[in-house]
């Protein structure tokens, strides 16, 4: 049985992020995560934040603290939150790690080696007043294409033009505000792109047969374009230090490694930050080097921004180390969630933030809603409108209310125990033909990481049992035939400890809560057998049950108006 390698696009250290951040990478690599490990696969799910660059310096600089401070709050606060959506990590770590300067500092030693690193002069903006060259995105001036007058020296945010700092008119240092500006002469290392092009060539056409055209057409665009080399370091005060051994010079101007260069070997070394906590018990290389890792599959899950750093530069880099190191096998990439059809915005509070939204509903709700309209094949918008109309009609009243009234009413007329009676009849023999279908089509949109189908044909499982009490009607069957009765209950208790069992990848606790309903001993099974699935017997009679609390409250039209209220809920104007 092949291991599974699992990563999910590392989140910017720089604040809580949105919906859509979780929805294009950490949630649905868990929902797979999941899946794998209860079909009884090893399976290794790795992130973590991702702490060097721009973002986190000009965020601590907000916060007023020292960077590493920063960084390690904002872990812990990001670590917190994502708990509180049950993302099942095998570990969470942080770019900023030693095991991360080790691995990055080799990986640029062999590229130098293998002549795929060379030295450069380029000419930056220095500030005398900041005593130290500017990263572009650190030059502040007028946009000379649209006016705006907090343009970056790297793109301009207005009007999304990509600018070069000496483009800006009145440029200034985004640090000290200082319009003493210089541009001077300074050494950078570039990573040989140009040199690798074919190798990465070769090896993108291996895989995007069996990519998603997303993933597929935007590595196929980059690679198009042609690779160019690229600036792989930077003039600032955080991040993997150059190191001294190999390049002296720069080492002692205290240049960084580029964030995108360091990041996704974070993967690597975050396994060893895991392996590191229990050495004895963990072998971080087996999952990333040379034969060992043979028996590896390794998925990446990511919004389509990150694409051409996971298919063509970190590729570039694993291959110009000339060492066996483990590359992605599948790419599965995201389009956008917008809001309300414009994109979320941190600085203009538009949009639910992952913290917010565990304040507003317990996970489940969005961990259902946002799979069922995971962005794969196109954008898709959130809304409190279809988030709460979903909400009621799938959760609330297609699995709460069946899983409530079944229990409920057996309880009421047979006691509290699986009730004794009847034999199965066509109408079972029909609904367990239709739940093993339905299970069977879930399964396999699981293993293609097709999500929405993959949540459509869960829905068809729990409307199914619907159906079934709607045929049968037990609160009619009782009035004349007792054992009748007693037969579609406990079929239909035999549904709802399925679903607890299926659904668990998607609401883990509400599934949780459904299964601990039922005091059936050894309830160990972390899937459903095809036979399971068409004899619904599970459940026996005398088997103890109690009544849980309503699983998803049915969010009312005052609801749907405090959120648009508290959130913003209009179109993007
Ligand atoms: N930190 C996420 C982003 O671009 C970026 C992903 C790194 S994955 C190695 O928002
Ligand atoms: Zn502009």
């Amino acid at each position: 049985m092949a291991r599974h390698l699992i990563t999910s696009a590392l989140p910017y250290i720089n604040g809580i992020k949105h919906l859509g951040n979780m929805v294009g990478s950490m949630l649905p690599a868990d929902v797979y995560a999941r899946y794998l490990r209860q079909r009884g696969h090893d399976v290794l799910y790795i992130c973590a934040t991702d702490e060097h660059g721009t973002p986190a310096e000009l965020a601590a600089k907000e916060h007023g603290v020292p960077v590493a401070e920063f960084c390690a709050t904002a872990h812990g606060a990001q670590k917190a939150v994502y708990d509180g959506f049950a993302l099942a990590f095998d570990y969470f770590g942080r770019s900023s790690s030693p095991q991360n300067v080790d691995i990055t500092q080799h990986f640029a030693r062999r590229l130098h080696e293998n002549g795929f690193i060379e030295e450069r002069a380029i000419r930056q903006v220095y500030s005398p007043a900041d005593g130290r060259f500017l990263p572009d995105r650190y030059v502040e001036g007028t946009c000379p294409h649209c006016g705006y007058d907090k343009a970056r020296g790297d793109q301009c945010e207005n009007c999304t033009r990509v600018l070069d700092p000496t483009d800006l008119i009145n440029p200034r240092s985004a640090i000290s505000g200082s319009t003493d500006l210089e541009v001077r002469e300074t050494k950078h290392l570039f990573l040989l792109q140009s040199k690798l092009q074919v190798e990465v060539e070769e090896w993108v056409a291996r895989h995007e047969a069996d990519w998603p055209q997303l993933a597929s057409s935007i590595a196929r665009k980059w690679l198009t374009e042609g690779l160019h080399d690229r600036a792989i370091t930077r003039d600032l005060d955080w991040g993997v230090p150059v190191p001294a051994d190999t390049w002296p010079e720069l080492a002692a101007e205290g240049k960084v490694f580029y964030v995108w260069f360091d990041a996704p070997i974070e993967y690597i070394a975050a396994t060893k930050e895991w392996s590191d906590e229990d050495p004895e018990n963990r072998d971080w290389k087996s999952w990333w080097y040379g034969e060992a890792a043979g028996d590896v599959r390794y998925t990446e899950f990511m919004a389509k921004d990150n694409v051409p750093f996971h298919t063509v530069m970190f590729p570039a880099t694993e291959l110009g180390v000339r060492e066996p190191w483990k590359m992605v096998d599948y790419v599965k990439a995201f389009n956008w969630l917008t809001y309300y059809g414009g994109k979320f915005s941190t600085s203009q509070k538009r949009g639910v933030f992952t913290d917010q939204a565990l304040d507003v509903l317990p996970a489940d709700y969005w961990r259902y809603f946002l799979i069922a309209n995971a962005p794969e094949s196109d954008d898709s918008s959130f809304t409190w409108e279809h988030f709460t109309a979903t909400v009621n009609k799938d959760l609330a009243d297609t699995l709460g209310n069946f899983v409530n009234r079944v229990l409920s009413f057996s309880k009421k007329r047979f006691g509290d125990e699986v009730p004794a009676g009847g034999t199965a009849g066509e109408a079972e023999t029909r609904l367990g033909e239709e739940i093993a279908r339905l299970l069977a089509e879930y399964e396999e949109q699981m293993a293609a990481l097709q999500f929405r189908k993959a949540a459509s044909a869960l829905r068809a499982l729990w409307s199914a049992g619907n159906s079934y009490l709607e045929e049968k009607a037990p609160w009619l069957e009782i009035k004349t035939d007792k054992d009748a009765a007693a037969l579609t209950l406990r079929t239909a208790m035999n549904l709802i400890h399925l679903y607890a069992v299926v659904s668990e990848p998607l609401i883990p606790t509400s599934s949780k809560a459904m299964r601990a309903a039922f005091a059936l001993p050894e309830d160990e099974a972390t899937w459903v057998t095809r036979e399971e699935a068409k004899t619904l017997t599970t459940l026996t009679p005398g088997i103890p049950f109690t009544v849980p609390p309503v699983l998803f409250a049915k969010l009312t039209d005052d609801d749907l108006a405090a959120y648009k209220e508290r959130f913003g809920g209009e179109p993007a104007a």
